[in-house]
């Protein structure tokens, strides 16, 4: 009888990947902004022929190693951990350096380095994270535009509307 009950648990843990809804909205991490040890929650998103699907990381702070063994989000194969601006400290010191830095500048920087991404195929995600350090997670804003009026000149973007639109 317990193990009937625990195979049950253990095929529906399998199979709770959860669905971006609609056609916008806002994705964030389990529990944001404090996300807990343990997590291992997938997401998914089917993206159309004629659609193109843009996540704008609006806040990113997951613990940081250099290949993102501990804690990551997981986008269709790649991983993303760190925190969103950390590289604000390192850019202010260069410019400050060489020339004037004004808040303008600062502000331009900061977004860049944390460009929207853009997939032309379903959203294949996974938010894992280990046991210890935990940290606020991420906050994205997401939205499915029109593949044939998007204009980007991203190779896969540029592929997919030369075959569909
Ligand atoms: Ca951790």
């Amino acid at each position: 009888m317990k193990t009937s009950i625990i195979f049950a648990a253990a095929a529906s843990a399998a199979s709770t990947a959860i669905e971006l809804a609609g056609a916008s909205g806002t994705w964030t991490s389990p529990g944001y902004p404090a996300y807990k040890g343990n997590c291992h929650q997938r997401y998914y998103k089917a993206v159309g022929p004629k659609e193109v699907l843009v996540l704008d990381f609006e806040h990113v702070d997951i613990e940081f190693d250099e290949s993102c063994t501990f804690d990551f989000l997981m986008i269709n194969g790649q991983k993303i951990c760190q925190e969103s601006g950390s590289n604000l400290e390192t850019t202010i010191t260069s410019t400050t350096a060489s020339t004037t830095t004004t808040p303008y500048i600062t502000e331009m920087q900061v977004v860049d380095s944390f460009k929207p991404l853009c997939l032309v195929e379903d959203l294949d995600a996974l938010f894992h994270t280990d046991s210890i350090f935990n940290y606020a997670g991420f906050k994205i804003n997401w939205e499915i535009k029109d593949l044939c009026s998007y204009k980007c000149m991203q190779a896969d973007i540029l592929a997919k509307q030369a075959a569909n639109c």
